[in-house]
């Protein structure tokens, strides 16, 4: 029972309750666009983590929308830079809050999506054509993407297309939070769509398109992940490549898939003092040993204790 009194230790981020995030206002061109205003905003932070749900889409299944949800859809020039902001609740920004705009274990990767559609307004948002316009991952050096979220107070910025097509579309921005992607389910998907309305723009027929849900798999390599140990390297971020008006460009992170040649030798065990059962293995701050004992993984057990990691059973 001395894991619990260590965890007990934490409590100053125990009553920050669930450290969850959600995408909840938009700015054009620097322009911030009013809170809540133009998306479509679950009432509750709380994850998505089933990669097969209609859920996944745009929010709102298992977390309901805020109501009323916005009936405003956002002029964008084509273009144009758009901003992201995050916060941990729904009420926006709370500098007194830790885990504003998201606890800083949830590291992962941030991504965009957009599918052109009939009316930005539309209920269904089954069946649509989305194409990635953005994403970042893992690097340079340690930082996440959540980590230079954090570092920008939730803000993420990232360009519409010049060459897409007029129109309306929805603006699907996730952040995937991986402390606990050790097994699937165990990723988390946060996610709202922006209603907005591109003007000015091209002819590119964008590519490559995917579907939501689909575009994810849970055995997919940046979903289904430790990032713990060993050190992640090369981060693979799901979904397709990113669309761009010159031409699709590979990723900056998964072009550099090795190939990994198989060896037939053992791989070399880390060195160093093994971690026994309930041990802490990693977290904030932390510099000991990393390697639980046979039998036991190291992970944060809840959204409860985010900011430690210990070695539990594996099963
Ligand atoms: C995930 O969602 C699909 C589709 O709604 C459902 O059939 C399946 O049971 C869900 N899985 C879990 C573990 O909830
Ligand atoms: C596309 O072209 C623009 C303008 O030449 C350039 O600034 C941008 O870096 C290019 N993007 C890619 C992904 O090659
Ligand atoms: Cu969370």
């Amino acid at each position: 029972m001395k894991s619990i009194l260590s965890i007990a230790s934490l409590g100053c981020f125990l009553g920050s309750a669930y450290a969850h995030t959600i995408f909840q206002e938009l700015w054009v061109n620097g322009v911030a666009q009013g809170h809540k205003v133009g998306i479509r905003v679950p009432s509750y932070d709380g994850p998505i983590e089933n990669v097969t749900t209609n859920d996944l889409i745009c929010n709102g299944g298992i977390n309901p929308y805020f109501q009323p949800i916005s009936q405003t859809i956002i002029d964008v020039p084509a273009g144009a830079e758009v901003t992201a902001e995050f916060h941990h609740t729904i009420h926006g920004k709370n500098p007194g809050d830790l885990s504003d705009p998201i606890d800083p274990t949830h590291k992962g990767p941030l991504l965009a999506y957009l599918a052109k559609v009939p009316s930005a307004l539309q209920t269904d948002v089954t069946g649509l054509d989305w194409f990635k316009i953005y994403e970042d991952g893992y690097g340079p050096g340690t930082q996440w993407a959540v980590d230079r979220l954090i570092a920008n107070e939730g803000l993420v910025t990232f360009t519409i297309p010049e060459c897409i097509p007029a129109g309306e579309y929805l603006l699907r921005v996730e952040l995937i939070a991986l402390h606990s992607a050790f097994s699937y389910p165990g990723a988390q998907f946060y996610m709202s769509c922006a209603q907005i309305r591109v003007t000015g723009g091209g002819n590119a027929v964008p590519a490559p398109i995917t579907h939501f849900p689909g575009a994810y798999s849970g055995t997919d390599p940046g979903i289904k992940l430790s990032i713990y140990y060993p050190p992640v390297t090369n981060y693979v971020i799901p979904g397709p490549p990113v669309f761009s008006c010159n031409g699709t460009a590979p990723s900056t992170s998964s072009a550099v898939v090795p190939s990994s040649p198989v060896s037939s030798t053992v791989a070399p065990q880390p060195t160093g003092p093994t971690v026994g059962q309930w041990g802490q293995c990693g977290g904030i701050g932390y510099t000991g040993p990393t390697t639980c004992v046979a039998g036991t993984t190291c992970f944060a057990q809840s959204d409860y204790v985010r900011t430690s990691l210990f070695c539990f059973d594996a099963g």
